[in-house]
């Protein structure tokens, strides 16, 4: 009840008998989470080894239905996860090796050091109280033990615990007593814990009067703090870094460069065996085109880094968008390497609101050939270390975990944590297999009938395999970015831009409408962000006619009667694909109604409000958007088209009253 319990509901009194010579705290969570979970044949006997194996890596595996085997304790774990995954599930099981794609797989939480999250939908902190005390509670013990549980079943080993807007306070003696107390928690279920740096710490909480990456002051007393820092939490795994982005300190401000940076807080770290993830997400306001900002920052960078750093760059070269391109980052840098960074708190993709499976998007974005080392250099395969050698390689989600009963605000947000530790683990997995498992898991009944395999599993997968792309045609289809509403990203917000704002934080920057078109002009006479692209991507993007549709007002800027390979205009097409949009979440709303006798009622209950609520906002952001493109060219909108239901001034004048009830 009330979706606490995740996707790890399937407790059986099966009886198993599990051999393990060895012990310590992570087998014996690998041998009670056998016993608890298991769905094989009755009596049987599990033998948990560990071997020398060099095709087993750290974190890897070899299971058969009777024994897994791994070179490490944590494999073993894993291995179990996998083991009862499968039974659960009822997939086949065979003797084989499984190890992931990624070395490190990290959530990095956006949670501030007061207990209130940046972009977090699902309640408060779970690492931070509001009150700020730092006193660690039973209940603080018993969630984060919770949480390392949820992560381990799915892959993931690592989570990064303040805001990357970091405040640098949590590199002082209190605050690392908490995160040791934290880390304490996570340690046996193979979750390391990682914390983001404030540039500008030496000065705020040292007594250093520069933060110049080059100045002796700087160096020795960034050696001094890792040195503090390891003692008390000896194992934690290094640090992520947001530097001159956003109004946040950074090299930059001393005339230095993200290298010059990166690679002071490396050599700091190296000798505790950390690593450095330094944030490429970076763009000032003083530049024309912000989607080509940190390909230019950080190209010149190649090769300029310590080997215990990674460049973490978000899927899209802008922000967490509904749909972008890949960044052009991705297998271009060939000489660092480089993690991805998806958001899984849906900032802009209805935030808890809307229910949005995201695993298609990185998918997407997973399987996109970049052609940096030739065809098939897909963004898994350049940073997963299969195209390019290096020696870490990691990959990192923004995540929407927090204090609420079902800790994510909508209870199908949990298949997007889901789904996240699942690519991180195998980044060749199919979206479809995993929100198959994840349904499974999450809602299934004691027996797995035909009708339930039918009446709910069918529909509701084919729900969430459609509601990234239903969310792209009510929000920003074909290639419109950034149209959101100011500050709350929520809503439709096209036409904000006040006079004294910076004008890539306004849509218009981003749609550049006019009575004659409409779109970003990034081909090469106009930006030319596509020459940042590999051959043949630059040349596909650059022309409107190779350019995917789905990409079209990314790249280009074209006229409102633009031929679509529909036949239609660009204006029509865009009616149909805002208007198809909202007739999909009426569907959605559809397939859930129906499916309501398989439900427990909070769960049924919270959906159907949420998705009454989606519908709603859909239809705002069709109204909005088709009504203030239609005061630039006045075209009426095709007449088999639902005609609008709000006012665009009304629409304008609520924006910032109209907040969402969660
Ligand atoms: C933006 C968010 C902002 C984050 C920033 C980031 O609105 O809150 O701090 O990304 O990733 O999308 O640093």
């Amino acid at each position: 009840q009330g979706g606490h319990e995740l996707w790890l509901r399937n407790k059986t009194s099966v009886p198993v008998s599990v051999v393990c010579a060895e012990t310590s705290p992570t087998l014996s969570i690998a041998v009670q989470e056998l016993k608890d979970g298991w769905h094989g044949k009755a009596n049987a006997s599990v033998t948990l080894s560990i071997v020398n194996d060099d095709a087993i890596k750290p974190d890897g595996f070899r299971i058969s239905a009777a024994s897994i085997r791994a070179t490490t304790h944590n494999g073993i774990l894993y291995g179990v996860y996998e083991l009862l995954r499968r039974q659960q599930t009822g997939q086949s099981i065979t003797d084989e090796r499984i190890n992931p794609s990624y070395k490190a797989r990290i959530l990095n939480h956006w949670d501030n050091l007061n207990g209130t999250i940046e972009h977090g939908f699902g309640g408060p902190s779970i690492f931070w109280h509001r009150d700020n005390s730092l006193a660690v509670s039973d209940k603080d013990r018993l969630i984060w033990k919770e949480y390392a549980r949820a992560n381990a079943s799915i892959g993931i080993n690592g989570t990064v615990i303040n805001n990357v807007n970091a405040n640098p306070l949590v590199l002082t003696k209190d605050y690392l007593e908490r995160v040791k107390a934290i880390a304490g928690v996570l340690r046996p279920y193979g979750v390391k814990t990682y914390l983001s740096i404030n540039w500008a710490a030496p000065k705020t909480i040292g007594k250093i009067s520069t933060t110049d990456p080059l100045a002796d002051s700087v160096i020795n007393w960034w050696k001094a703090k890792m040195k503090e820092i390891y003692t008390v939490i000896p194992d934690l795994g290094g640090f992520v870094v947001k530097a001159n982005s956003e109004g946040q300190p950074g090299p930059q401000d001393y005339g230095r460069s993200h290298a010059d940076g990166a690679n002071l807080l490396a050599d700091a770290v190296k000798p505790f065996g950390g690593i450095i993830m330094w944030r490429a997400f970076v763009y000032q306001p003083n530049e024309k085109d912000r989607a080509k900002q940190a390909y230019n920052e950080f190209m010149p960078l190649d090769g300029k880094f310590r080997d215990n750093v990674i460049i973490q760059v978000k899927n899209g070269p802008v922000d967490f968008q509904p749909r972008e391109p890949f960044s052009p980052l991705f297998g271009a840098m060939k000489q660092t390497p480089v993690m991805p960074e998806f958001q899984i708190t849906q900032e802009y993709l209805g935030q808890s609101i809307h229910l949005v499976y995201l695993s298609t998007m990185w998918e997407e974005l997973l399987q996109s050939d970049t052609y940096q080392a030739g065809k098939g250099s897909t963004v898994a395969r350049v940073t997963d270390g299969s195209v390019y050698p290096q020696k870490i390689s990691a990959i990192a989600g923004v995540a929407n975990i927090g204090l609420d009963t079902n800790w994510c605000g909508h209870d199908f947000a949990q298949a997007n944590w889901y789904a996240f530790g699942r690519l991180a683990w195998n980044n060749r997995l199919k979206s479809e297999q995993i929100a198959d498992e994840w349904i499974r898991l999450t809602f299934s009944p004691e027996t797995n009938t035909t009708a339930w395999n039918t009446g709910f599993l069918a529909p509701v997968k084919q729900m969430m395999m459609d509601s990234r792309e239903a969310c792209v045609n009510y929000m920003m289809p074909l290639g419109l970015h950034h149209q959101f509403s100011a500050n709350d990203h929520y809503g439709p917000g096209a036409w904000w831009a006040p006079a004294r704002m910076r004008s890539d934080w306004t849509p218009p920057y981003y749609h550049k409408a006019e009575p004659n078109g409409v779109g970003f002009d990034r081909t090469t006479k106009g930006t030319n962000a596509v020459s940042q692209y590999h051959e043949p991507l630059a040349s596909l993007f650059n022309n409107p006619n190779t350019c995917p549709e789905n990409l079209l007002l990314w790249f280009h800027h074209v006229s409102w009667d633009f031929k679509m390979k529909s036949g239609r205009t660009l204006w029509q097409e865009m009616c149909y694909k805002y208007d198809k949009g909202v007739q999909q979440v009426r569907g959605f709303q559809k397939t859930w109604d129906k499916v309501e006798s398989y439900v427990d009622s909070t769960r049924f209950r919270s959906v159907q409000r949420k998705l009454r609520s989606q519908l709603t906002n859909a239809i705002l952001w069709k109204d909005g958007i088709l009504q203030y493109f239609q005061t630039f060219h006045h075209q009426p909108i095709p007449f088999d088209i639902e005609r609008p239901v709000n006012n665009l001034d009304e629409i304008i004048a609520n924006e910032f009253a109209r907040r969402p009830s969660r």
